[in-house]
């Protein structure tokens, strides 16, 4: 049985479907610190959780025969910003919390990273595997350092955990929160509510990106990859698509032929400017396989077909 963190989030919720999907309902426990959404989770058992609730976790570990756990919840980039030591506190006491509940009752844990790692010092492009990382927010830090301890559960402890340094995300049933990335998602809300959107990235900035049906055939892939595949334990590179705002609003424009687009940078800049261009996924490839599947057009014809408006 899966307990899912953060279930929620962008990621969580089209992760839980998917999970859902495949190994059905009664083997699924989603859960989110926000109680309201439990009316997200319909077919599924929801229930409210704080992930830095060690004690909890284990206890529902123990009462509802736990063997997984797919840590999602935390706090991204750029919200992180906003108060540092907090976003340090949970991010970081959450994944030690899991890890150790893992390598008490033996469970298997996926847990994201994300390009946030890299810094200043990082190759931009093509970014590799394992190059110098100095990471530039409170998020890129937690991340970093969370990265060192699932290794360390790894090598010391034999946990299975597994990881992938996500790109930014692009969905339409969940929105992100606070992330750099976020703009991304935001112009399809916007192009279709009024065709017009201002970005807080300048036009040439290039960052990797993923369509979301990608990123959770990617989890899945890794987390059913045999355990002797799977040689990094930190976190694996995986590639999806880099585009930089200017070539996303031209993608939009080849449906929507009047959408406008303009561009004030903002503090999410700086991030930005830190963070890779474009990945390497070679040890993501050789060691389980993984290729993306959408390209830009794709995914913008996706979106726009499938964004629905809130109001
Ligand atoms: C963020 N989307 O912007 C996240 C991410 C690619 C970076 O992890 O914070």
């Amino acid at each position: 049985k899966i307990l899912i963190t953060g279930a929620a989030g962008q990621l969580g919720l089209e992760l839980t479907n998917a999970l859902i999907t495949k190994y059905g309902a009664k083997n699924i426990l989603a859960s989110d610190i926000n109680s309201k959404s439990a009316e997200k989770f319909q077919s599924v058992k929801f229930i409210s959780l704080d992930a830095t609730d060690s004690d909890k976790i284990k206890e529902l570990v123990v009462s509802e025969g736990i063997t997984q756990i797919y840590h999602l919840a935390a706090i991204l980039s750029a919200k992180g910003e906003d108060n540092p030591l907090f976003t340090w506190d949970l991010n970081m006491k959450s994944l030690l919390g899991v890890l150790e509940a893992a390598r008490e009752y033996k469970l298997k844990v996926f847990w994201p990273s994300s390009i946030a790692v890299f810094g200043k010092d990082t190759p931009r492009e093509n970014t590799p595997q394992n190059p110098g990382m100095v990471p530039t927010t409170v998020y890129g830090i937690s991340k970093q350092a969370g990265e060192q301890w699932c290794n360390y559960y790894a090598t010391k402890f034999n946990v299975d955990v597994r990881s992938i340094r996500y790109p930014g995300l692009i969905s339409y049933s969940a929105e992100p929160g606070g992330g750099t990335t976020d703009y991304a998602v935001d112009i399809f809300y916007k192009a279709k509510e009024n065709k017009k959107y201002t970005c807080f990235l300048s036009e040439d900035t290039r960052l990797p990106m993923m369509y979301m049906p990608d990123a959770v055939r990617a989890t899945l892939n890794l987390m059913e990859a045999p355990g002797t595949a799977i040689k990094t334990r930190t976190s694996y590179n995986i590639s999806g698509i880099s585009f930089t705002p200017r070539e996303l609003s031209e993608a939009i424009k080849e449906h929507i032929a009047d959408f406008k687009i303009s561009y004030q940078p903002d503090f999410r800049q700086d991030i930005a400017d830190t963070w890779p261009k474009s990945i390497n996924d070679e040890v993501a490839q050789k060691e389980w396989g993984w290729t993306p599947e959408y390209n830009l057009q794709q995914m913008t014809a996706d979106m726009l077909k499938n964004v629905k408006l809130k109001s």
